[in-house]
């Protein structure tokens, strides 16, 4: 049953270009809170939810020229709808701490700036999916896309979206500048081109941050 007075727990994001390595620091930033006393449930966009992640499949692993582009918007979407109101919902309720591997910004970086939708499109969707959810916090990494090929292709994943030419990936990864740029205080950029403890490090301040 819920306490009336539990403290709503907090929702972090981790976002970025694939291969950037945002499930290697998702990991360290779910165990560090839990050393520090919170529940932490680790959650991910597409994603989350046994329908979410039969959705995911469709997403990542579809034949390219499958899934047009308001069809993968749409798909998010939907994902999302299950993902925010029976995983992200109940968990900030209950007081727990939500880590998740991208959100919607993913979806302004990626189906905005990638692939061309109009944001006025996914503006109306997150007003109606989100009902005014927001990260506490979105922990941008950062990186040049040769340092993320060069991660990627080491370890060797592939779906459908790693299939895009670099001019893709380089909308996209100014859609999420742009985005921290209007958004500093919710959205904190950091540089993930350097060592995996330098990483570690930039992210322990900001954690630190939210936990005082
Ligand atoms: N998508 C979308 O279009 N719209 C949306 O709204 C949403 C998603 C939510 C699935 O995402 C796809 O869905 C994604 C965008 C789209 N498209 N792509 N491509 P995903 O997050 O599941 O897949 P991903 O972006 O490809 O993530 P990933 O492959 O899991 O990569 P990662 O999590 O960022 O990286 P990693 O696995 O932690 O690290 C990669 C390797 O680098 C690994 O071997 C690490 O050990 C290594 N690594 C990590 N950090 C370092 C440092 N600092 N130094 C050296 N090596 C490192």
């Amino acid at each position: 049953m819920t306490d009336q007075a539990t403290p709503r727990g907090r929702f972090i994001t981790m976002e970025g270009s694939e291969g950037v390595g945002k499930t290697t620091n998702l990991q360290f930033v779910a165990d560090y809170l839990r050393k520090r006393g919170r529940t932490v449930v680790v959650t991910r966009e597409p994603g989350g939810t046994p329908v979410a992640e039969r959705i995911r499949d469709v997403l990542l692993q579809s034949e390219r020229g499958t899934v047009s582009d308001p069809c993968e918007l749409l798909l998010m979407f939907a994902a999302r709808a299950a993902h925010v109101e029976q995983v992200i919902e109940p968990a900030l309720a209950r007081g727990d701490w939500v880590v998740c591997d991208r959100f919607t910004d993913a979806t302004y970086a990626y189906q905005g700036g990638g692939r061309g939708m109009p944001d006025e499109d996914i503006d109306r969707l997150a007003q109606w999916v989100l009902k005014g959810l927001q990260p506490d916090l979105t922990i941008l990494l950062d990186a040049d896309p040769a340092v993320t090929g060069a991660r990627r292709a080491a370890r060797g994943i592939s779906d459908r979206f790693e299939a895009e030419h670099a001019a893709f990936f380089a909308r996209v990864r100014a859609r999420y500048l742009d985005i921290a740029r209007a958004e500093p205080q919710r959205v904190r950029v950091v540089d993930a081109s350097g060592t995996l403890d330098e990483v570690l490090a930039s992210i322990t301040v900001l954690i630190d941050n939210l936990l005082d």
